[in-house]
């Protein structure tokens, strides 16, 4: 198979030299080249079938140990000038960039097949999707693509309509950590990625196309590329409201995705039309549009059991892909919070009652890596809503901020305005987790959750979020913004709020608010709930835990406003005015707070 577009022609053809491949395999995307791909896998003991009956065609891939997560350190933004990529990126020159990358991509698959993936992000006849094609020598990126994307002939078909595609060039070299790199050139389109299979890195689609390419380009095209989960709040009365919230990676988007609701929520539903990434476009009549680029999804496993996601949990019995879980005696996938099962050999491969190094005894670390990973197609989510492949997207009432943090931020707090909700999410921290390389638990900034994605200077993507309040035809149609934390502990390290189900409490008031059914205190920092409008009924909480959860210090705030400036300062004259002057107005206010500890509920 080939193709009538003559650029993406000519790219297979020069890959073909620089790369040397074997064989080259144009992929369709159909069920039976997946099956022949999987058996292949098995055969070369590359996947490892798990147990038939329980988990029918589900397989497990185990990893290289050194390839586990994103590498945020080998992740670089190449651009003419080196502040369009700014301070949040690596940065590197393209001469050199590319340099570099010829040098490892040179005959690096010989003996190997190039894999030729035409993909698309978002429903296919949607206006707002794009499309991309990688090139890979990994059989592994090309099955997951296939659960991730809409790949293959209809995404060739809209290829060759519209003569325009990302190109991604992937392959795993060596899984050498020293010859790691994921470089983006979003002036020219394409990215090139080295030395790595893990999701984030290799399935291209995902975090740099759908997020760091895609968002440069809605900067030059008037739209967003969010690195935000979108669900669909259905009420008893059949009203459903739109809500995209972005957190970082492993903070719970897909939990709160396929939220279930508790028993005293019987009638409420919660749909989800994507739990990790949302293109957001304005219409013509000033509403914001959102759709989900991906198809399916990569989640975090550990932690996902019948009480913390159900949905998840079933989602994943059947046709699904784990990578880096431990397994039981009887083959079954087995992770940390899966409350049921043991595990009998560890993500390492190795049996978990020998002495051999990796293994759970002897290393005492989890059986499976706190970073595995489930991927499976968004079909298999029984919430799938039915407008998540809606070519028009879904229009969002509500914009949520969240982070991880123990403590600072409340429960939940409104913004007082488009501009002031685009400082609460510029000044989003966070704890870091086991999604990226590195240390886990420290608080580090994360605007919008996008610290790792944005594929240009912060300073310039403020702006561009500061912007749509102009350029909407009706900007109070505007969807409200939020901030969120489910995460505050109390002296002792124990959670306050309960989390998972019950976030649909909080939810509600969201919605409650986007419609003006309900009112709210005005804090320095936002508005607040009053304590009896978040519904508590049926929850073991008491009403101290609740004013402790939906207070704060004003010292502390103060501070935090501080440390604000002093992170909106480097990025120099790109920092839009606007946010100082949110921030001065929020300092303003916190100054003229006469108490110490300042409670919203008085
Ligand atoms: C992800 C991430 O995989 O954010 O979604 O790391
Ligand atoms: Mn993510």
């Amino acid at each position: 198979m080939t193709t009538t577009n003559k650029a993406l022609q000519s790219w297979v053809k020069e890959i073909e030299a620089l790369t040397q491949p074997s064989l080259i395999h144009w992929c369709n995307g159909s069920d039976d080249e997946y099956d022949a791909l999987v058996a292949s896998m098995v055969d070369s003991e590359t996947l490892q079938p798990l147990n038939p009956e329980t988990h029918p065609d589900c397989y497990l891939h185990l990893s290289d140990p050194s390839d586990v997560a994103r590498v945020e350190q080998f992740t670089f933004v190449c651009t003419d000038n080196e502040t369009d990529a700014g301070p949040n990126n690596n940065w590197m020159d393209i001469v050199t960039a590319k340099r570099k990358m010829n040098a490892l991509f040179k005959g690096c698959m010989q003996g190997r097949t190039l894999y030729v993936i035409p993909y698309c992000m978002g429903p296919i006849d949607s206006p707002y999707a794009r499309c991309g094609v990688e090139i890979t020598d990994s059989p592994y990126v090309v099955i997951n693509m296939k659960l991730m994307t809409r790949m293959g002939d209809q995404a060739l078909a809209r290829i060759e309509k519209e003569g325009q595609f990302v190109k991604g060039l992937h392959s795993t070299g060596e899984l050498d950590p020293e010859r790691r790199f994921i470089m983006h050139f979003p002036e020219e389109n394409s990215i090139m990625s080295y030395g790595s299979g893990y999701g984030g890195n290799a399935l291209l689609g995902k975090k740099c196309h759908a997020l760091r390419i895609a968002s440069w380009q809605g900067r030059q095209e008037g739209w967003l590329a969010e690195h935000m989960l979108i669900l669909g709040l259905e009420s008893p009365e059949g009203d459903t409201h739109y809500i995209a919230a972005a957190f970082p990676s492993a903070c719970g988007k897909t939990n709160l995705a396929m939220l279930i609701p508790p028993e005293q929520y019987s009638g409420w539903k919660v749909w989800t039309l994507g739990d990790d990434i949302a293109w957001m476009h304005l219409d013509d009549e000033g509403q914001l549009r959102a759709i989900n680029p991906e198809a399916g999804y990569f989640g975090v496993v550990p932690g996902t059991s019948e009480k913390t996601n159900p949905c998840a949990y079933n989602m994943i019995q059947k046709n699904t892909i784990y990578t880096n879980v431990a397994q039981t005696a009887d083959k079954q996938p087995w992770w940390e919070g899966k409350k049921t099962g043991e595990p009998a050999i560890d993500w390492h491969g190795i049996d978990c009652s020998s002495e051999q190094e990796g293994s759970v005894n002897i290393a005492k670390g989890p059986a499976a890596h706190p970073n595995s990973r489930f991927t499976v197609s968004a079909k298999q989510n029984k919430n799938y809503s039915s407008l998540a492949e809606a070519p028009e997207g879904v229009p969002i009432s509500a914009i949520i901020f969240g982070g991880r943090r123990r403590e600072l931020a409340p429960l939940v707090h409104e913004s007082f305005s488009w501009e002031h909700g685009v400082l609460m999410g510029a000044s989003v921290a966070s704890e870091t987790t086991a999604a990226a390389a590195g240390q886990v638990g420290l608080v580090r900034r994360d605007p919008m959750a996008m610290k790792p994605f944005c594929g240009y200077n912060f300073g310039d993507y403020w702006e561009h979020w500061l912007s749509f309040a102009k350029k909407s035809a009706q900007p109070e149609k505007l969807p409200r913004i939020f901030h969120v934390n489910w995460f505050r502990q109390d002296d002792a390290g124990e959670f306050l709020w309960p989390g998972f189900g019950d976030n649909i409490r909080v939810l509600q008031w969201i919605a409650q608010r986007c419609e003006g059914k309900v009112d709210a205190q005005a804090t320095p920092i936002g508005f607040f709930p009053e304590i009896e409008d978040i519904n508590t009924t049926g929850l073991e909480i008491t009403a101290n835990t609740m004013r402790e959860l939906l207070s704060i210090d004003t010292h502390v705030w103060l501070e935090e406003m501080d440390a604000i400036k002093v992170y909106l300062e480097q990025y120099g004259d790109r920092t839009p005015q606007e946010l100082y002057r949110q921030l001065a107005k929020v300092i303003a206010r916190l100054k003229v707070s006469e108490t110490g500890k300042l409670q919203a509920i008085a």
